[in-house]
């Protein structure tokens, strides 16, 4: 029987990822943990437990005390919060990895995922369709971390038996829980002022391509590479996700469809320079061929869904 931790589990992701492994896993073999206090839901749902993965010690004793099988890492800093502190952001992203890696090297719990980014391609990167294997030269101290990140843990695999999955995820799209910090965050806040405001003032330009994907295809196909059987994955750093790409002018005009008064206007800041240097389009077929990688929100489908969710949670 598996018995899962997740760490950073009230964030964005997290507090979907726990809902959704408490369901097929069992409630009480789920344990939340995270640096503050949970809302309900995850508390009344399952074990959670405050823990800071920056403190090695505490990781390991958890490990061992729940015995558990399995790890999803998702403490980081994101993109636009890095880069107003590189030096704490590198020091956080590489510590949270690195204290997870040794925790799984030294117990029982080897398979481990943890989430890269799209962040991890820069500026001489191929930006359409951009391929698995190309030119890395993220130059965004997120970009950074994550490139290292995936290069630790294909080593781990490799030298130590840890059984490390990894994607790098797009921008990510959801109602549940507000975004930390990125630069594909505008994909979510455009809903919530759409509704509140009838208006949203982007801080990307108005042709900006970059990949994004609806929360509940992130959570299945973040499950199903966990569930993937070991000898069909040849990649061990992290695989391309792509999901569906649009700028903030054609998801602009998708919600338009639906709410016609709904405007926006566009205040470039410096989470320009981070999405210019991002891919607007990424190739996923290696994950597709090696664990069936596959997604069922387009972007019409998605708007039509976050319009209505959000729309609920404001009421
Ligand atoms: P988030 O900022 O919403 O959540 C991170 C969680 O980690 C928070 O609840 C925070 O309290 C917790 N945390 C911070 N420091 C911690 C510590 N020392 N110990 C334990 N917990 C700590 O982030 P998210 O959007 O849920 O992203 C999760 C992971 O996925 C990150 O690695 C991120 O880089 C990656 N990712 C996210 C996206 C996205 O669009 N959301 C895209 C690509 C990659
Ligand atoms: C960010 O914008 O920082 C994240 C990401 C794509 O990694 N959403």
């Amino acid at each position: 029987m598996e018995r899962i931790l997740i760490i950073g589990s009230l964030g964005q992701i997290g507090s979907e990822l726990v809902m959704a492994l408490r369901k097929k896993y069992g409630n009480g073999n789920v344990f939340a943990t995270d640096i503050k206090n949970p809302g309900e839901e995850i508390r009344n749902s399952g074990p959670f437990q405050i823990l800071d993965v920056l403190d090695y010690k505490n990781l390991l004793h958890f490990i061992v005390r729940h015995h558990i099988t399995q790890i999803y890492n998702l403490a980081a800093v994101l993109s636009g919060n890095a880069e107003k502190i590189p030096l704490q952001a590198w020091e956080i992203n590489m510590k949270a990895l690195m204290n997870t890696l040794e925790a799984a090297r030294q117990s029982e719990a080897k398979k481990m995922f943890w989430p890269s980014s799209i962040a991890v391609f820069g500026p001489t990167t191929p930006r359409h369709n951009t391929p698995q294997l190309t030119i890395m030269e993220p130059n965004t101290v997120y970009g950074i971390s994550k490139l290292a990140g995936e290069r630790w843990g294909e080593y781990y695999t490799r030298r130590y038996d840890v059984d490390f999955r990894s994607v790098r995820y797009p921008g990510l799209i959801s109602y549940k829980t507000e975004p930390g910090g990125g630069t594909t965050d505008y994909a979510v806040e455009i809903f919530f002022d759409a509704i509140k405001k009838g208006s949203y003032e982007c801080f990307l330009s108005k042709n900006t391509a970059l990949p994004m994907m609806f929360m509940d295809d992130a959570i299945d196909n973040t499950i199903r590479l966990m569930e993937a059987d070991a000898s069909k994955l040849s990649l061990r750093s992290a695989y391309n996700m792509a999901g569906i790409s649009f700028t903030p002018n054609e998801l602009a005009e998708s919600i338009q469809k639906r709410l016609p008064e709904f405007n926006i206007s566009y205040q470039p800041d410096f989470r320009q320079t981070i999405a210019d240097s991002w891919p607007a389009s990424i190739d996923d077929h290696i994950a597709r061929h090696d664990w069936g990688l596959n997604t069922k929100f387009d972007i019409e489908k998605m708007v039509g869904l976050m319009l209505e969710k959000v729309k609920e949670k404001l009421k």
